[in-house]
C-alpha cells in the first residue's frame, strides 16, 4: 500500500508542480511511427511549457510551446509535415478528454496555441515537430488545473461500435485478437446510421484518409505511450484501415479522426492488448 501512496504522491507533485510553475516537464523522444537507419549521433531537442497562473476550466487560455536544442538553445526553423509546423495532442491523464491542435509559429522557437479544457485535473500534452534538417521529434509535457474534477460525458468502456453524429462507426481488427508486438490491422467502418449506407466522399485530413492516435492508458505518460498512425492508401471509401503494433500489453485509448464533408469527425475506442 506504501508503494501505491507513494506513487500517487509523485503524480499530484507533478500535476501541482506543472500547474504551478510557468515552465513545466518534458521528455524527449522521436515519435514511433519513424524508423531510423543512420548511425550518426542524433541532436536531441525539448519542448518547454508556459501557460498562465490559474487555468480555469471550461475557459480558454494561451500555451506556449518553445522548442530548444540539447544545448538550451532556441531552435528557429522547422519543416512542414502533415500540412503543419507543430501537432499537438491534448489529452486528459484519464484519456476521456482528446484535442488535436495545430499551433502557429510566432519565431525565434516559439508556437502559440489557445486552448479550453472541460475540467479541473490532469493533462498531458503531446507535442510533434520537425526541426529543420533534423527528424520528426516528440515531446511530452504535462500541466494541470487545480480544482474538483467535473464528471465526464465520456465514458471508458469497451465497445466496438459507435455512434459520432449521424455515422455509425465499426471497429474492427485483423487479427481478431490483438497482442502485442503483433503486426495488426484496425479497420473503422463507417455506415450513415440513418439508412446503413457506406459512407462515401470522405476528404483528405491533413493530407491522409485518417489519422489514429493510439496512447497507453498510464500513471504518467511518456513518449512511449505513444502511436500516431497514418490510413493505409486505397481500399474502400468507408473504411479507414491502419497498420500499427501496440509495444506492451494493456489497455489503450484510440481516436480515429476523418473529414466528412469539412467536418472533423473524431471516432474514440478503449482496446485490451493481450500478451
Ligand atoms: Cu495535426
Amino acid at each position: 500500500m506504501q508503494k501505491k501512496y507513494l506513487i500517487i504522491s509523485i503524480y499530484f507533485l507533478l500535476i501541482w508542480s506543472a500547474s504551478t510553475f510557468p515552465i513545466a516537464i518534458a521528455q524527449n523522444a522521436h515519435s514511433q511511427h519513424e524508423v531510423h537507419s543512420d548511425a550518426t549521433a542524433e541532436k536531441s531537442f525539448k519542448a518547454e511549457l508556459s501557460v498562465p497562473d490559474g487555468i480555469k476550466q471550461e475557459e480558454p487560455f494561451k500555451i506556449k510551446i518553445f522548442i530548444k536544442d540539447d544545448k538550451g538553445e532556441t531552435v528557429s526553423d522547422f519543416d512542414m509535415f502533415q500540412e503543419k509546423l507543430m501537432h499537438l495532442i491534448l489529452v486528459s491523464n484519464d484519456l476521456l478528454f482528446f484535442s488535436h491542435l495545430h499551433p502557429e509559429y510566432q519565431g525565434n522557437g516559439y508556437f502559440l496555441t489557445d486552448a479550453t479544457l472541460p475540467s479541473a485535473g490532469g493533462y498531458t500534452l503531446f507535442c510533434d515537430y520537425k526541426p529543420s534538417g533534423d527528424k520528426e521529434q516528440l515531446s511530452v509535457l504535462q500541466l494541470g488545473i487545480k480544482g474538483e474534477a467535473k464528471p465526464s460525458n465520456s465514458t471508458d468502456i469497451i465497445t466496438r461500435e459507435k455512434l459520432i453524429d449521424d455515422i455509425k462507426v465499426s471497429l474492427s481488427f485483423s487479427p481478431e485478437t490483438v497482442k502485442a508486438n503483433k503486426e495488426t490491422n484496425i479497420i473503422f467502418d463507417l455506415k450513415q446510421a440513418l439508412d446503413n449506407t457506406s459512407v462515401k466522399g470522405l476528404k483528405p485530413y491533413l493530407g491522409e484518409k485518417g489519422h489514429l492516435v493510439i496512447i497507453k492508458k498510464s500513471p504518467v505518460f511518456t513518449s512511449k505511450s505513444y502511436i500516431h498512425a497514418h490510413a493505409m492508401k486505397g481500399g474502400e471509401d468507408s473504411k479507414i484501415e491502419f497498420m500499427t503494433s501496440f509495444p506492451e500489453p494493456g489497455l489503450y485509448k484510440m481516436w480515429c479522426q476523418f473529414d466528412n464533408k469539412g467536418k472533423i469527425m473524431v471516432a474514440d475506442f478503449w482496446i485490451t492488448v493481450k500478451h
